[in-house]
């Protein structure tokens, strides 16, 4: 009797156990893949105008480096500067103005005012921005080469490469420092001119699955892919693996860090919607809504593998 009855409660407390576990079950979100995302879009509304000190804004900073105090702006003499405009602008009223005004010459030591905003860590990922030059710009006479938007991982160990985009000879290239598989930097050309009416620039950043060269690079401006780079080894097989560069080109590095970059040329560039995803994200429009959530309709050109 007592066997039984003990039976009983333990077949009870077996059955409570399994509802509660069906019931948890039940309650809890099933993971599955993970949903691709455009991590911002900054349209720079919100950010305050001339007052020399229009950063941080929108989660983007000018404290590069810590400690160095509104590096976006500078009074002395041949230094660039870096500003929100409301003058001209793609989306909205507001946009980033970079004034070029060391060209390689005194003060561009002292001054290369810069931006960034963390980007979520991923494997894979897109970027876009609007840009146009005004009638005077043009790249740096010093190496004939201006570096616009810059991604990196700030403060992780290893530290290579870093992806730059930027415009040589007026054109726009990607550049990548220090990756794994290359003694130098891979300068990527086969961009169109910088033009002064604006234009849509995308690019895609793939890691190489360690110890494997499917890394991939491409480059977009106004729906058109002008750079493709496949089967790249832009990181390296292991945790301690340095590259033919002699940096260290470790397996788990990735970019945190998307950084815009006044850094040598003359005359004037001009940036709006700066986004950020894990999917292509794809030409801005024109004029964005504060009510308008809707992500700008994704290209069917050039599938993503
Ligand atoms: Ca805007
Ligand atoms: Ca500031």
């Amino acid at each position: 009797m007592m066997r039984m009855k003990t039976a009983m409660i333990n077949r009870t407390v077996a059955n409570i156990g399994l509802i509660a576990l069906l019931w948890l079950l039940c309650t809890l979100t099933i993971p599955g893949p993970l949903q691709a995302a455009i991590f911002f879009d900054s349209d720079f509304e919100t950010c305050n105008v001339g007052t020399e000190n229009d950063f941080p804004c929108q989660g983007w900073d000018d404290l590069i480096p810590p400690g160095q105090h509104n590096a976006e702006w500078s009074d002395e003499v041949n230094a660039n500067t870096l500003e929100i405009t409301n003058v001209g602008c793609f989306s909205g009223s507001k946009c980033i103005k970079e004034t070029f005004r060391n060209n390689g010459l005194a003060g561009d030591g002292g001054n290369k005012p810069t931006i960034y905003k963390t980007v979520p860590r991923t494997d894979h990922m897109f970027f876009r921005g609007v840009i146009k030059r005004d009638a005077s710009f043009r790249t740096c006479t010093l190496n004939n080469s201006t570096k616009m938007w810059r991604f990196r991982g700030e403060g992780i160990g290893g530290g290579y490469p870093i992806l730059l985009m930027g415009v040589r000879s007026d054109r726009y290239v990607v550049a990548v420092e220090g990756p794994y598989d290359f003694a130098g930097t891979y300068v990527f050309t086969g961009g169109p001119l910088i033009s002064t009416t604006w234009q849509n620039v995308e690019l895609e950043w793939k890691w190489n699955t360690p110890g494997v060269s499917d890394g991939i690079i491409r480059l977009w401006v106004d729906g058109v892919l002008y750079i493709e780079r496949l089967n790249l080894a832009l990181r390296g097989p292991t945790l301690t693996s340095v590259g033919l560069s002699g940096k260290l080109d470790t397996s788990d590095y990735y970019f945190n860090s998307s950084q815009v970059y006044a850094q040598c040329g003359t005359g004037a560039l001009y940036w709006d919607r700066l986004a950020v995803g894990d999917t292509r994200i794809g030409p801005a429009q024109s004029r964005l809504s504060s009510a308008d959530s809707t992500p700008p309709a994704r290209p069917t050109l050039n599938p993503i593998p």
